[in-house]
């Protein structure tokens, strides 16, 4: 990587400095990962550092090590702000503008702080001081290991670091079968098992979660799916009366909207979940091969996210979000048979 931001970030680390570290709002396993790694590397040098999220993050992520001590801006508001006002320095992971991390972006955008961006989505505003931003990665977590390689720390990484960006690595890569999978990624994550990171306990935590409502949940989803053939698009719904009906509880819905991609022929999947009390559609675009669901979600659902995996709203009904869903199709038939 960059030889200038590697001495840029050292250049900060030489001396102690008051640090916060944000993900994006709804943190993923990427998110909680590449932050906790971060943590883990900076209280190792013997940093003041601190994890802030926007919002709360699922249960399948909590066993993380570090993650208890993260500070919550939802619980904790007033905690949040204090450390974002005397911070020094403050990283910002897995996203790449602000206004991706809700009620705190005009905090940051008040901070005199001196920002850093680790992030692989496209298309970064130019907020950092210190900007590492490359979509080729794989994930955040990749980035984050880069940067500990890049200051020729690989010694100190602990098991607690390992586990945290691996656990990153392996869940934003679809376990490692996405196409942002690259030998450099398998590398890494060797590295990362030498260094003591538990591979096989991670896909248990993380995966072997589900409960009872949750596949009853997702057998729900599979039903309302969707097939447009003509368009090999495979779409699926889920309203805020089933959610509640299959007793949904925050990132029950993780991973949902990939089944689509399993049938022969379809390139294009996506899940449109109502939420009733944001009065919001919530909504994730995935796809196979060329077909950008990043430019698809920019254009048509104020989202965005990567050529193959991507997230986006809608401010009318679930209803009427289908309808406009669908009429957006022609002018995209002839990308969607390539
Ligand atoms: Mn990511």
């Amino acid at each position: 990587m960059n030889l200038e931001i590697i001495k840029a970030i050292k250049g900060l680390l030489d001396i102690p400095q008051k640090i916060v570290i944000i993900p994006h709002k709804n943190p993923d396993g990427d998110a909680i990962g590449s932050t906790l790694g971060l943590w883990h590397f900076l209280k190792g040098k013997g940093q003041d550092a601190t994890i802030i999220v926007p919002n709360d993050f699922p249960k399948f992520l909590k066993w993380m090590p570090g993650s208890e001590q993260i500070v919550n801006f939802e619980r904790d508001s007033s905690v949040a702000k204090s450390l974002i006002n005397k911070a020094s320095v403050i990283f910002t992971l897995d996203f790449n503008h602000l206004g991706r991390i809700g009620q705190l972006q005009p905090l940051l955008e008040n901070s005199s702080a001196t920002f850093v961006m680790i992030d692989h989505h496209q298309e970064p505003d130019d907020y950092a001081k210190i900007m590492y931003s490359d979509v080729s990665m794989s994930s955040t977590c990749e980035m984050v290991f880069n940067v500990i390689e890049g200051l020729d720390e690989l010694e100190s990484i602990t098991p607690e670091l390992a586990i945290s960006l691996y656990t990153g690595i392996m869940t934003d890569t679809g376990s490692f079968k996405y196409s942002s999978t690259t030998s450099r990624t398998h590398l890494v994550v060797a590295k990362l098992i030498e260094r003591g990171a538990k591979n096989t306990e991670a896909h248990n935590k993380v995966y072997d979660t589900n409960t009872p409502s949750r596949l009853h949940l997702l057998g729900c989803a599979l039903k309302n799916m969707v097939i447009l053939e003509e368009y090999h698009t495979a779409f699926i719904t889920l309203s805020q009366d089933e959610l509640d009906t299959y007793d949904y509880k925050k990132g029950d819905t993780e991973g949902f909207v990939n089944y689509g991609l399993t049938l022969e022929g379809i390139v294009f999947a996506v899940i449109f979940i109502e939420n009733r009390e944001e009065g919001i559609v919530k909504i994730s675009f995935r796809s196979e091969g060329d077909f950008s669901v990043n430019e698809f979600a920019r254009a048509h659902f104020n989202g965005g996210g990567h050529t193959n995996a991507a997230g986006g709203r809608s401010d009318v009904s679930i209803e009427e979000t289908i309808s406009l869903f669908k009429s957006l199709l022609p002018q995209y038939k002839d990308d969607l048979n390539a």
